[in-house]
């Protein structure tokens, strides 16, 4: 397994529109298990693809408090979602140290593959629901701060390219 290098906002490669999985084959298992291990070691509870560069639709969460029930979606389609939703705090690995309010559907069921190819329906409500959303919208190229206010966003984009600008130093 190998830890994979993440992008961070406000890289133009976080809006790629992810491809769906052509085959479970053994480069996509490798990149589950890489993705997993990179979502653990970034104590994040979800990572999509499109975060470590790679374009295809395949996302890893895992909302436990122990950090041993992994969720692995591939090809993910939303069949449902409640007609309530909620603001909730959000956060991102790929945007770090920024947290803020997204309203999101309170509960969706998506049909998806497992990491084993399986076809499966998952029912989510909760973080579990938010963390769907959140990831879902990273395949199709969106990063939860386009949700924010145009003036909230540029004070944030500014913010990170400073800091990737220090890093870099
Ligand atoms: O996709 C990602 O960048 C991972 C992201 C997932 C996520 C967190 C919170 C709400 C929706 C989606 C994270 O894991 S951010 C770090 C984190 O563990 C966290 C942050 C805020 C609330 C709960 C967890
Ligand atoms: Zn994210």
């Amino acid at each position: 397994m190998a830890l994979l290098p993440l992008l961070f906002f406000p890289d133009p490669r976080l809006q790629t529109v992810a491809k769906p999985v052509p085959a479970m084959d053994e480069r996509i298992r490798r990149l589950v298990a890489d993705m997993l291990e990179t979502m653990y070691e970034a104590k994040g509870i979800g990572l999509a693809a499109t975060q470590v560069d790679v374009h295809e639709r395949v996302i890893v969460i895992d909302v436990s408090e122990q950090r041993d029930q992994a969720v692995v979606l591939i090809n993910p389609q939303v069949v449902w979602n409640s007609s309530t939703t909620h603001l909730n705090e959000e956060g991102c690995l790929s945007v770090p140290g920024i947290y803020d309010g997204v309203e999101r559907f309170d509960a969706v069921t998506v049909s998806a593959l497992d990491g084993t190819g399986q076809s499966r329906v998952v029912q989510a409500e909760g973080l579990l629901a938010v963390c769907i959303q959140h990831e879902m919208d990273h395949l199709l190229g969106k990063v939860f701060v386009e949700y924010l206010s145009p003036l909230k966003r540029n004070r944030i984009k500014k913010k990170m390219l400073k800091a990737q600008r220090e890093d870099a130093r």
